[in-house]
């Protein structure tokens, strides 16, 4: 998207607190007034965006045959992860996951052949290599926020132009470690940019639960920086208020916290049944607002893409994962004393 002068968190702020939306459930242009994305990013979307359910459908399946010991799918989230990576250059900027942005890790550098190794236990092939600036996928809730801080901290104290891009859940936001890291990023004015991801549960505890807030993104002016919710199905939305906060950022604006709102539509990992905390009727309502089906409509409804070049993006990246796969497969598997390797000298 080309260079807007609209403050979006202060458009935002002085709303009522709904998401910003630019892109319409049926891939209709809600604010015409903006110009369009470019085609070549929209393209890498997309490509990303089916390459992340493409991954999702072989982990699960490889699970259910009993090859893969545990995946947290992406399903539903990838306009709220591809559209923020998208707005970060992996060649300076930092990239600190929380546990299922899985399109963002393979756009920053990790090899698809290497991520499937780390879900296959092959641990030394699973090595992120030393030059991807980015940390590995963390399963100790909002863990890594203190290291994001601290990253852009850091950054900005050498002098140089590297943003750091932070991800976390809703349930992520009830941990003290978030506190602490909004705290001492918002004290410092680290070029940190934080994405919340708030797809309405924390495996089975829904938002209500977790807090009385209205709106996650509100809690940022509590640490004195900008906060926005987007509508995190929309990948213009998230795309653009994401450009805007890592610009500003760059230019030592500070942090700013974007809440993007989206639905999980599948189960929070493989060992979870959804079926038993929420109404199916709800998870039909979150597909009609599915984030890939809207960037489709668009991108065919407005001549950019034929349904049919569609399904020849959908295949590549089919056989993408499932040559990654057998590469993965080719490396060894650990062996018992693994378990003692850096743990213990000798
Ligand atoms: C510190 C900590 N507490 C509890 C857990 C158990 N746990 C794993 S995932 C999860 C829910 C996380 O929800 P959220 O932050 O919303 O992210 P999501 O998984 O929905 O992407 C919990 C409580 C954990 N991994 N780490």
């Amino acid at each position: 998207m080309t260079q807007m002068s609209t403050d979006w968190a202060a458009e935002w702020a002085a709303g009522d607190g709904e998401p910003l939306r630019f892109l319409g459930p049926d891939g209709g242009l809600v604010r015409p007034d903006l110009p369009r994305p470019p085609d070549d990013l929209l393209g890498e979307a997309l490509r990303l965006m089916l390459l992340s359910r493409a991954l999702d459908q072989k982990c699960t399946s490889l699970h259910r045959q009993g090859r893969l010991g545990l995946y947290a799918p992406v399903l539903g989230q990838e306009a709220a992860v591809v559209g923020s990576h998208l707005a970060i250059d992996p060649a300076t900027d930092w990239l600190v996951p929380a546990s299922r942005e899985q399109p963002a890790m393979l756009r920053h550098g990790w090899p698809l052949d290497r991520l499937l190794a780390s879900l296959l236990g092959r641990i030394d092939a699973a090595r992120i290599p030393d030059h991807v600036r980015m940390l590995p996928r963390q399963q100790s809730i909002a863990s890594q926020l203190p290291h994001a801080a601290g990253i852009a901290w850091a950054t900005a104290i050498r002098g140089l132009d590297g943003v750091t891009l932070a991800y976390c859940g809703d349930g992520a936001t009830s941990e003290g470690d978030f506190h602490e890291a909004c705290n001492l990023a918002g004290v410092m004015g680290v070029p940190l940019v934080l994405v919340v991801i708030n797809n309405q549960y924390a495996i089975s505890t829904p938002v209500s639960r977790q807090t009385r807030a209205i709106r996650l993104a509100h809690r940022a002016r509590g640490y004195g920086f900008p906060g926005v919710a987007v509508d995190g199905d929309d990948l213009f939305a998230v795309h653009e208020v994401t450009r805007q906060a890592v610009e500003r950022a760059r230019a030592g604006g500070g942090p700013t916290m974007i809440e993007a709102v989206t639905y999980r539509m599948s189960f929070h990992n493989t060992s979870d049944n959804p079926s038993l905390y929420r109404d199916p009727s709800e998870e039909a309502e979150a597909g009609l607002r599915d984030p890939v089906a809207r960037l489709v409509a668009y991108a065919t409804g407005a001549g950019l893409m034929t349904p049919d070049a569609i399904d020849v993006v959908e295949a590549e990246v089919r056989a993408e994962v499932a040559a990654a796969l057998d590469l993965a497969l080719s490396y060894p598997a650990p062996g018992p004393e693994e378990i003692f390797r850096h743990v213990f000298s000798d």
